[in-house]
């Protein structure tokens, strides 16, 4: 039997995974992989933060490397403990929309007013899956949720606008069905310093109403075509691309002073 050259980075008791059959969280953990490994990243001097919910299992229990699950909401200043602490560590956060942009909105928006040096990767499927599909702050107008049956009353947030307008060096959005763009992003993302954000969004066949829980393939090709380039997305549209990308100094340095002048 042929050995998946990416298994190196897998625990392998956490296998089978627990992911949903078409979740797009086994999408996401191959491109983090897979970029980690363009970028020259070892495992070993990469610490993953995550915080609860489905997304948030992506590098624990998955990866062999270093990885903290913290409460709700809390991976972001975790992760920016950890960087201040040992600031040679390339340090990751993993989480979902609900974790990262609803319970966690207010840590993410001062990370990145801050500049702090982490690269944070949020997977957007649009509810609180691993709850029951509850809706969140990126649930689009309208659609049905375990807690709006009748449609979600509220309009969503682009998390990834907001993040760019906060101060983030890197802010951009791709989807699962965008594998090789999402992995040059994160490639890029993770040569740079400062605040860096990368919104993935993904299929949950399990726990979203609409579109997103079609079968996996008609999911793909339905996310891929509802995509079009920042700027030139419509009112129903995803935009996905860059957002921002600034080379401003990072937290570290400008603790250090070494951002003035
Ligand atoms: C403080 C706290 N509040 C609520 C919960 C319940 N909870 C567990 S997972 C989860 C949903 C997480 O949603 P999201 O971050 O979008 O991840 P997904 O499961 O959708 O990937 C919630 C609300 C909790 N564990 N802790
Ligand atoms: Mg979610």
């Amino acid at each position: 039997m042929s050995v998946h050259p990416l298994h190196v980075f897998l625990r392998s008791e956490a296998l089978p995974t627990a992911f949903c059959p078409g979740c797009g969280n086994g999408l996401v953990a191959g491109a983090i992989l897979r970029a980690l490994v363009q970028a020259g990243m070892e495992l070993r001097k990469t610490v993953f933060v995550a915080g609860i919910g489905c997304a948030a299992w992506i590098p624990s229990p998955h990866f062999l490397a270093d990885s903290l699950h913290v409460a709700h909401g809390r991976a972001v200043p975790t992760a920016l403990g950890i960087k201040l602490r040992r600031p040679e560590l390339q340090v990751i956060v993993v989480g979902g929309d609900g974790d990262i942009a609803g319970i966690g909105g207010n840590h993410l928006l001062h990370a990145a007013r801050r500049n702090a040096d982490l690269l944070v990767i949020m997977v957007n499927n649009l509810v609180y899956a691993m709850t029951g599909g509850q809706v969140g702050p990126t649930t689009p107008h309208g659609l049905p949720t375990s807690t709006t049956p009748y449609g979600n009353p509220e309009h969503p947030m682009d998390v990834v606008q907001v993040v760019a307008a906060a101060g983030a060096n890197y802010a951009a959005r791709w989807t699962t069905a965008h594998l090789p763009q999402l992995e040059k992003a994160l490639v890029k993302a993770l040569s740079m310093e400062g605040f860096r954000f990368v919104e993935v969004v993904s299929p949950c066949p399990a726990r979203v109403g609409g579109r997103l829980s079609m079968a996996p393939v008609e999911a793909l090709k339905w996310l891929r075509a509802q995509s079009k380039p920042v700027g030139q997305a419509g009112p129903d549209e995803i935009p996905v691309g860059e957002y921002i990308v600034r080379d401003r100094p990072g937290f570290l340095r400008a603790l250090r002073g070494e951002s003035r002048g």
